[in-house]
């Protein structure tokens, strides 16, 4: 009988730097885009830091941490060109800030600010919270490009929790039956909340789980900036040619889940101690600094210019007047439904605006 045992697929994945930051395999980055990469990395690094310290002093409302991602996000959001389009979950303020979505834009949303909400103008749609629905939008919107022969890529960022969810698994057909330019980038960070990757799946990859839908998998150490971007641009050609692709991300969010959960209840000390070692800022620095690239000056002039500029995105946040209920209603579509039109009115009559 030829059973296709289950795992019987050999998945490696793919590292140019390794946890040492030695460059083990090629790279078509620049100068130039080595340290912009890098400067993103410790951007969002920055950001997370404040905004979780914002959210204890009560300024800000809950906020998902993305510290251990970066290079995930960085790297991955770097390899696309403008015209392409990403749908972000909650915890990917890093790959939006790539795009060009201000660091004042998700203060506000973690505020909630109705304008934080608004970032499709950089080609990023709102960030979406229900787990795995952006899969869908994502194959909608690669439909529409090819549909109107744009020559656009959209991206999925998705956590290894979605893929339990139908959304994603529907997404995925459809995409690969419509052989639509959509890549669907999982980042495992190893949890769904305080649940591990093993009670998820069975499959010891993700990225196996393209071989079902007719689609082109592959798995990349997401702590390794390098070896995520080379995977992108390869994925967003092979995508942008009606080949959708499946990429699994290997990655560890060093943080809780959002400011609301203690991970110490779920996770072991060890296991936190051996994802540190893999921090993907410091091999991506040592990099750098074997190249000569970078030095401890520069590294503290980054921190300061940093830390003015996320300062003022923080002070444009608190001066943003509060969005009211008629302007969320106002917002849903560009001409209101008749129903929804009845409800702007009933909200004008109730006085609230006033
Ligand atoms: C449809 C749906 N079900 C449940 C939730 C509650 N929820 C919020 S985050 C989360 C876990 C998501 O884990 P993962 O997809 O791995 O992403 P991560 O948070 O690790 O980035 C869940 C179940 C939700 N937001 N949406």
């Amino acid at each position: 009988m030829n059973w296709i045992e289950p795992n019987s697929i050999d998945v490696t994945p793919i590292q140019h730097l390794n946890e040492q930051g030695v460059l083990t395999g090629k790279t078509v980055i620049n100068d130039e885009e080595k340290l912009d990469i890098y400067k993103w990395m410790v951007k969002a690094r920055r950001f997370d830091e404040l905004a979780v310290k914002f959210q204890r002093q009560g300024k800000i409302g809950t906020y998902a941490p993305l510290t251990g991602q970066e290079a995930a996000q960085v790297g991955s959001a770097f390899a696309l060109e403008e015209k392409d389009w990403i749908f972000p979950s909650y915890r990917e303020a890093a790959a939006c800030f790539v795009r060009g979505t201000k660091p004042s834009s998700f203060f506000k949303y973690a505020m909630g600010h109705l304008h934080g909400g608004i970032l499709k103008e950089e080609g990023v749609f709102p960030v979406q919270i229900i787990i795995g629905a952006q899969a869908l939008h994502a194959a909608g919107s690669a439909w529409a490009d090819q549909y109107k022969n744009n020559d656009a890529v959209s991206v999925a960022y998705i956590g290894d929790g979605a893929t339990s969810q139908g959304d994603f698994h529907e997404a995925m057909n459809f995409a690969s039956v419509f052989q639509l330019p959509v890549v669907y980038f999982v980042q495992n960070n190893q949890w769904a909340i305080s649940v591990p990757y093993h009670k998820q799946t069975r499959s010891l990859s993700i990225a196996q789980k393209a071989l079902a839908y007719g689609m082109t998998g592959v798995q990349v150490d997401g702590n390794d900036a390098v070896g995520v971007y080379e995977t992108m641009k390869e994925a967003r050609s092979l995508a942008k040619d009606g080949k959708p692709v499946l990429i699994e991300a290997l990655t560890h969010r060093m943080g809780p889940h959002t400011t609301s959960d203690d991970p110490s209840k779920y996770r072991s000390k060890e296991g936190d101690e051996a994802w540190g070692k893999k921090d993907p800022i410091a091999r991506y620095r040592k990099w750098l600094e074997g190249l000569q690239l970078w030095s401890e000056e520069e590294e503290q002039d980054l921190n300061a210019s940093i830390e003015d500029e996320l300062k003022q995105a923080f002070n444009e946040a608190t001066e943003t007047t509060t969005t009211s209920l008629g302007d969320a209603l106002g917002y849903v579509y560009e001409k209101p439904t008749n129903r929804l039109r009845e409800q702007i009115l009933e909200w004008k009559g109730s006085g609230e605006s006033k």
